[in-house]
């Protein structure tokens, strides 16, 4: 009969055109129309393509159980698919591996490898203090804007602070997260990120600047497109833990004037292992640098010890949260402060000195990748942090600015272009002299006479420049005593040039119980030690060049080593790969891809 013939008909039409869109969909192939990356093995035609659905980046979460991490890459053109245990991340497995993780230290100063391999969500250790737990804050607190500037951030760093910020902030305490690019030139940011964003992130908005501003007016230009209560600054290369906003907003609720930071954990750069931070609060010295200082014991001393907020005379810049509308009214940044440098200090002493306090909140905890060098410039090559300092000196140091001269005499006479507005803000804002500062804020700095300062640059043990603490981690213990044999060969790993020559290549000999060339000590963490301190160690910039004995620095790194019982190897993680020895050539030992080979079948025979 006619209509029911109409009904099956407009079925029929109906099925077959889903038929045809899900075939198309389930092809892979629908793609948008100009911004579509190519991916290997399709074919591209002049067909009208519509967005994907699938995500290009696909990483399965950790597997219960096990500790084994799945992940694929998000380059679709070379997609590598990684199952190994978290110790082993870093194992080179082919020359793309190789060639990830070299670029990654030449571009990032970090194992871009392992970064890329730990994904965009992963668990991290609670390291807060035992009293944060079970803590409960209001129901009701501001909410936030998440301001994040970069300048050619890595893909998985930038989008694994993102997503932790996703996975870890309840809903209703976040605004928006803002992402600043600073006029970055690397690919992976452009596009491909815009898609990846409108695709999987619709709480971000990405802003670019048009040209390189620096991370000053970068976050100033974040701060001018927030809507939140409260802007809360991050780097690009940060995880944030378990309940980290809600102790931060909880104190700007209470007063808005308060300006307060999360304590910063470690994440390591060689590993991207996460680790605590210990309590310590922010300092600087005459040179103008930042540093990390023991907190006072009376600070300590409340029914919460150590899990209460501690006034810090200064901040380490990247990490902190501001009432929206009180970062404006006490003049956001210097904006004539360029690329980097010296604008922590600049907003430490403007907040303390015009009424405001500033504080770490230990209950909150965000990781930050700690790198050893800075992997880019500034556009001319300027010393930015010397320009920043001194117009930092000129506003607000008073005559204490003779302190920094005295170290940096040169600096007395350089340009530092117009502060006339910074004069006028102090001015309007009423602020305190900056003896009032150290006299009230940081009574522990150390005033030389004037004219008789010398630089004292703190001697670091560890050999590292750059570490996110300022009270050192105790020496690793030595737990073990032994000989490193090469069971091929049965030779034994010595130092060439003896057990206190820093440099000296290592190479295999006859073994000699009594010889300490060859007497390993093993501490708590992986290092392989001679009778001084000097570690079995491998520059991570280049693992390919020989192994040495180097200065123990205790920061893992280069100088981790893990005997694997079962296989027989001694794997280094930053460098991803085996001590090998040849027994047939005559070389030194080396660095090479794992294998099953003999070349790389050590054993640690106690002594
Ligand atoms: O030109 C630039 N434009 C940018 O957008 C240069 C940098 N950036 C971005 C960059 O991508 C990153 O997200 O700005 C952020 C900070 O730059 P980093 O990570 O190179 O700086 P840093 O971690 O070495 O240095 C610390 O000191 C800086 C001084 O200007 C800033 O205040 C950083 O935010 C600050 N980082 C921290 O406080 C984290 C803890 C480090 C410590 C101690
Ligand atoms: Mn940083």
């Amino acid at each position: 009969r006619g209509p029911l013939r109409y009904f099956f008909c407009g079925c029929i039409a109906t099925s077959l055109t889903w038929a045809v869109i899900l075939m198309l969909y389930w092809n892979g192939d629908v793609q948008s129309g100009n911004t579509a990356v190519p991916q290997e093995g399709k074919s591209y035609g002049g067909r009208i393509r519509f967005q994907p659905r699938r995500p290009r980046v696909q990483v399965e979460e950790e597997e219960e159980g096990d500790r084994r991490l799945t992940f694929k890459s998000h380059q679709g053109a070379h997609t590598t698919k990684v199952d190994l245990p978290l110790s082993e991340l870093g194992l080179i497995k082919s020359p793309e591996d190789q060639e990830t993780r070299d670029m990654g230290y030449r571009r990032h100063a970090f194992n871009l490898l392992i970064s890329d391999r730990i994904g965009f969500h992963r668990n991290i250790p609670d390291t807060r203090n035992d009293k944060c737990r079970g803590k409960s804050y209001p129901s009701s607190l501001p909410k936030a804007s998440v301001v994040i500037c970069f300048f050619n951030e890595a893909w998985s760093t930038l989008l694994r602070t993102v997503h932790s910020v996703l996975d870890r902030t309840p809903r209703d305490l976040l605004q928006e997260i803002i992402l600043i690019d600073d006029f970055s030139d690397q690919s992976h940011l452009k596009e491909e990120l815009e898609e990846y964003i409108r695709d999987h992130l619709p709480m971000v908005q990405l802003y670019r600047t048009d040209k390189r501003e620096g991370l000053i007016r970068a976050r100033v230009k974040g701060a001018t497109h927030a809507s939140g209560d409260v802007l809360m600054f991050l780097d690009s290369h940060c995880e944030v833990s378990k309940q980290w906003l809600e102790p931060l907003l909880a104190r700007i609720a209470e007063d808005r004037t308060r300006v307060v930071c999360p304590i910063i954990d470690i994440i390591n750069s060689d590993t991207f292992e996460y680790t605590a931070s210990p309590l310590v609060r922010g300092g600087f010295n005459w040179g103008l640098h930042f540093k990390w200082d023991q907190v006072p014991q009376q600070l300590l001393q409340g029914p919460d010890g150590a899990a209460s907020p501690i006034n810090s005379p200064t901040m380490a810049g990247g990490l902190f949260a501001i009432d929206r509308e009180y970062f404006d009214e006490m003049g956001r940044y210097d904006e004539g402060m360029d690329i980097w440098g010296g604008e922590n200090l600049e907003i430490s002493f403007r907040i303390w000195m015009c009424g405001g306090t500033l504080e770490i909140i230990p209950c909150s905890r965000v990781g930050h990748v700690f790198r050893k060098r800075r992997p880019y410039g500034s556009p001319n090559g300027e010393d930015t942090m010397s320009k920043n300092s001194l117009r930092l000196a000129h506003v607000w140091m008073d005559e204490y600015k003779e302190q920094y001269f005295s170290l940096r005499p040169e600096m007395k006479s350089r340009p530092y272009g117009d502060i006339s507005d910074r004069l006028k803000l102090r001015e309007k804002l009423n602020c305190h002299s900056f003896k009032w500062y150290l006299d009230n804020i940081y009574p522990e700095l150390f005033v030389p006479a004037a004219g008789r300062q010398k630089e004292v640059r703190m001697a670091n043990p560890w050999g590292v420049k750059q570490v996110g603490v300022g009270q050192l981690p105790p020496r690793p213990k030595v737990i073990k005593k032994g000989h490193i044999k090469h069971m091929d060969s049965g030779l034994c790993l010595i130092s060439q040039n003896g057990p206190n020559e820093k440099g000296s290549l290592v190479v295999v000999s006859d073994c000699l119980s009594e010889d300490k060339n060859q007497v390993w000590y093993l501490t708590d963490q992986d290092e392989l030690q001679l009778t001084g301190l000097l570690c079995l160690d491998v520059n991570e910039n280049d693992p390919k060049s020989f192994p040495r004995i180097m200065k123990c620095h205790g920061t893992s790194g280069g100088q981790q080593w893990k005997f694997a019982e079962d296989s027989g190897r001694l794997y280094q993680p930053s460098a991803g790969m085996c001590l090998e020895f040849q027994s047939s050539g005559k070389g030194y030992v080396h660095m090479s891809i794992c294998d099953d080979s003999p070349a790389q079948q050590w054993r640690y025979i106690l002594l």
